[in-house]
């Protein structure tokens, strides 16, 4: 603390990422989704990447917060979640798309730093997962941000449907931007 009484970050230090224990040495990928959700893609992701991974399909009912079977797993409990060899665990979609270019990196999933692409790739990848994604958070199951009300929750389910859709243009707009990659 300062004498504002504030906290004060440390100093900057160099981090220990050298990287010695790869975490795909041995082991398996396993894969949490459920059917119809955005797991789906991550599942594509490591086809593409010719990686093996077990998949595992929840119900939707053991998905969110109330999720039983991943509640020591992801705070949010939502899919998709990936465990990795080393026992780590990944949430966040854009997370093991980059993820898995790392480990495959000729796979033609994401362009290469030097790319042309790369940053248009990392603009739109981030956007979907910031701004398209939350838009199904909260309209999905509206009623549960609400206390329950129906009719609230169904003009918010017509909000984030009219935001998705307007986000989606915007997208499909810049496709010139995020067309194929090395194929
Ligand atoms: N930020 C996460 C969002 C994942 C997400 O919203 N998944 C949905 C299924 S497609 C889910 O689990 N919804 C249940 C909830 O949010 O409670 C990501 O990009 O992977």
């Amino acid at each position: 603390m300062d004498r504002r009484g504030e906290i004060r970050a440390d100093p900057p230090r160099g981090g220990d990422f050298k990287g010695n224990e790869a975490v795909s040495a041995g082991g398996n990928y396993r894969l949490y989704g459920a059917k119809g959700s955005g797991s789906m893609i991550v599942e594509a992701a490591f086809g593409i990447a010719r990686i093996a991974v077990e998949t595992i399909d929840l119900d939707w009912d053991d998905v969110g917060w109330q999720s039983r079977t991943l509640a020591d797993l992801n705070p949010l409990g939502q899919v998709p979640t990936l465990v990795l060899p080393n026992d780590g665990v990944m949430t966040e979609s854009a997370a093991m798309i980059l993820h898995l270019a790392d480990i495959a990196p000729d796979c033609g999933l994401v362009p290469a730093p030097t790319h042309p692409q790369r940053t248009a790739f990392l603009r739109w990848l981030v956007f979907l997962a910031s701004a398209v994604y939350p838009t199904f958070t909260y309209g999905d199951d509206p009623k549960r941000w609400l206390a329950g009300d129906e009719v609230a929750g169904k003009l918010l389910r017509e909000s984030t449907d009219l935001r998705s859709k307007g986000l989606g243009s915007s997208v499909r707009r810049s496709r010139r931007s995020i067309s194929t990659f090395g194929r």
